[in-house]
């Protein structure tokens, strides 16, 4: 064996036991007691310790265009941050340019991504021209080259018509694919948009107001029944609000194979954060909401239905997010100028520990949020998302009496500036192994750039609310 985690507690999705792990060649090989160690073999002490799969964020932007310029981590310095705050695998995000086939976004994005990437990574593709036959057809050739899952945008300029989303929705029952969808009424957006403008409210607050509880709520409504109407399952990315809550719970309670993923900034920050000074560096979309639908989100997860945690990493530093105030060329801006995003793909596993650290939620459920689901849900549980003999190394050792309060300083990305900025948390991660090579340890990035490696999704069939 090549490396031997003794005396930590394992944890995963089901249960929570003592037990040495050993590793070799990429793989778990073994987990119990007795394990034998050979001259090769390193032993890592993980008494007191938690040994934790390594954090799945399945919704990642990373080097991504937005807003007149691009969010601020590329593939390296986001897979970075990302294993040192125990993420061992991103799902990033190739949106797919007017006219261009599914397999050519993937093969363009890969080319970005191989050569920087230092945690595993996989693709889902947001789908923004299926006009002709041939451009949604080649869905099937992205599932076949091992990209399964699609998203559809409800709102901004590239998002897509009713009409298209059905489409794709269709096209996913036939070919093994899972839809995601970013549901926000784009219409109502504009008119509100045009609204306040008028007004001249033009600061973040009108941000959040343009795409409010209704906004939102609406348009996951409107989701889930085209989702039904095709047969189709369906993932709402980033739910934020309670009505949206409410219709998952609501369909999966009648059978439908409806997930949902929320992410932690709804789970810690509300509406609020938009009349603080330097609002415009927390407009990200959808926005957070009030306190009435983080409670929703966190009633959702105790209930099982809310399926998966992820972050929407998607950065910019705070001169970007200026230009809300002015913009490059000196003329004033507003709140639809600032570039959308937040960072914390290094924050999500520490965070949501944290809360199952405090009582909140147990270690279990965090591991089924953060790992074991997002691989269920995305083809790739036969690598990882647990910790079990024959699946990938990627391990993360958890010290739950160390306490840190988050610093931007302290993080491994590419921005001046973050949400999570003077936020405590109980406990965290102080190792995480990349299929067996340690990557992070103690606050410090030890992998290599381009170390990752593209990981192929299995064709994915969900037809009742399994997870
Ligand atoms: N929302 C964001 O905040 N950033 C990138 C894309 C998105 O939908
Ligand atoms: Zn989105
Ligand atoms: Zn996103």
């Amino acid at each position: 064996m090549d490396l031997i985690i003794k005396n930590g507690t394992i944890v995963t999705s089901e249960s929570t036991f003592k037990a040495d792990i050993g590793v070799k060649d990429e793989k778990i090989v073994a987990i119990g007691f007795g394990l034998e160690p050979s001259d090769q073999t390193e032993i890592v002490d993980a008494e007191g310790k938690l040994v934790l799969p390594g954090a799945i964020d399945g919704h990642t932007h990373l080097a991504m265009p937005f807003g007149g310029t691009i969010s601020s981590d590329d593939y390296f310095t986001g897979t970075r941050s990302a294993a040192c705050g125990g993420t061992t695998t991103v799902f990033d995000f190739v949106l797919q340019g007017q006219g261009e086939l599914m397999g050519d976004a993937i093969n363009r994005r890969k080319v970005l991504a191989d050569p920087d990437v230092a945690v595993d990574y996989s693709f889902h593709i947001g789908v923004c021209d299926v006009t002709k036959q041939e451009l949604l057809d080649s869905m099937e050739d992205a599932v076949d080259m091992g990209v399964s899952s699609f998203k559809v945008f409800m709102v901004y300029d590239f998002g897509v018509d009713d009409g298209s989303f059905y489409q794709v929705l269709q096209k996913s029952t036939k070919i093994g694919a899972l839809v995601g969808v970013h549901a926000e009424n784009r219409d109502v957006n504009n008119v509100l948009i045009k609204q306040y403008l008028a007004e001249g409210k033009t600061d973040a607050w009108w941000h959040y107001m343009s795409k409010n509880e209704d906004v939102e709520g609406e348009a996951d409504v409107r989701a889930i029944n085209l989702a039904k109407m095709a047969g189709a399952s369906l993932y709402i990315v980033h739910l934020a609000c309670k009505q949206g809550m409410d219709a998952v719970t609501q369909a999966r309670d009648e059978g439908f194979p409806i997930f949902a993923e929320t992410c932690p900034q709804y789970l810690h920050f509300t509406s609020e954060v938009y009349k603080r000074e330097r609002a415009r560096d927390f407009v990200c979309s959808p926005p957070m909401k009030g306190k009435e639908s983080q409670d929703a989100l966190w009633s959702g997860i105790i209930s099982g239905d809310i399926s998966t945690i992820a972050t929407d990493h998607c950065p910019f530093t705070q001169a970007e997010k200026d230009w809300g105030i002015t913009l490059k060329d000196g003329s004033p801006g507003n709140f639809t100028t600032i570039p959308n995003g937040c960072a914390g793909i290094e924050n999500m596993y520490p965070y949501i520990l944290s809360e199952a650290n405090k009582g909140r939620i147990s270690f279990n459920k965090a591991v089924e949020l953060c790992a074991t689901n997002p691989a269920k849900l995305f083809g790739i549980d036969h690598l990882k998302g647990a910790l079990r003999v024959g699946l990938d190394a990627d391990i993360v050792i958890y010290d739950p009496n160390k306490n840190v309060t988050v610093t931007n300083d302290a993080m491994h990305g590419n921005t001046d500036h973050t949400i999570w900025e003077g936020v405590e948390v109980q406990g965290y991660p102080i190792a995480t192994y990349s299929r067996g090579a340690l990557v992070y340890k103690d606050g410090e990035f030890l992998g290599k750039k381009g170390a990752g490696k593209f990981i192929k999704c299995k064709p994915i069939n969900h037809k009742t609310p399994n997870l």
